[in-house]
């Protein structure tokens, strides 16, 4: 059996879902041919994400590895072409933690690219009429740590890993109460993400 880890992080900045989650979630142990769905949770905490990332991977030993997060106002499903070497929070993490320019990897690169047939992807998306576009930053809070620690950790030639960045679910709109704020259902993420996971492990 070959295994595609999909992580999500639970949920932050006091919200109660999070859409990266909910979608791992509903993922979690599909099959199709030889290959099997495996959804861990991360925590929204920049001094543990990324050993949860390294247990998950030592724990499963995928052959690919897809990681989801929430981005806050977007309305596309967006995966990401580029990780960067800094931590820089606009808001406390979970743990209350607010690194300001501070390196993921302490002399590590200054950033690595996804290794997802991105563009194939926002096709393949598109022509199921599903929103989506490549972005080119996952910004600089918890989810480019952890997609910056699965580029410099895990990714070799060959392996398939890569971070994209979902709406948030309805609910979440309107507990904000904002005039417009975009959002996606959440069957339409999850069979966004089930397209792209066949993708990477077709
Ligand atoms: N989104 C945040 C961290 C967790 C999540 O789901 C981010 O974009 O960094």
């Amino acid at each position: 059996m070959r295994t595609l880890l999909l992580t999500g992080f639970e949920p932050f900045d006091g919200d109660s879902v999070n859409p990266s989650w909910e979608v791992a979630r509903a993922l979690d142990g599909e099959q199709w041919g030889d290959a099997r769905i495996c959804s861990v949770q991360l925590p929204c905490v920049f001094a543990t994400a990324p050993q949860a990332l390294q247990d998950a991977l030592q724990a499963h030993t995928p052959q690919a590895v897809l990681c989801l997060g929430q981005a806050e106002g977007r309305s596309e499903v967006t995966p990401e072409r580029v990780a960067i070497n800094v931590m820089q929070a606009r808001i406390p993490d979970n743990a209350g933690a607010q690194p300001q320019e501070t390196p993921v990897v302490a002399n590590g690169p200054a950033a690595y690219f996804s290794s997802l047939p991105l563009t194939r992807m926002v096709q393949h998306l598109h022509s199921l009429q599903i929103p989506a576009s490549i972005s080119n930053t996952a910004g600089t809070f918890v989810c480019n740590q952890v997609f910056y620690t699965l580029q410099h950790g895990w990714a070799q030639p060959g392996r398939c890993s890569g971070f994209v960045h979902l709406p948030c679910l309805p609910e979440q709109v309107t507990r904000r109460q904002r005039p417009v704020y975009p959002s996606m259902a959440l069957s339409l993420q999850v069979q966004a993400v089930r397209e792209l996971t066949r993708i990477m492990m077709a």
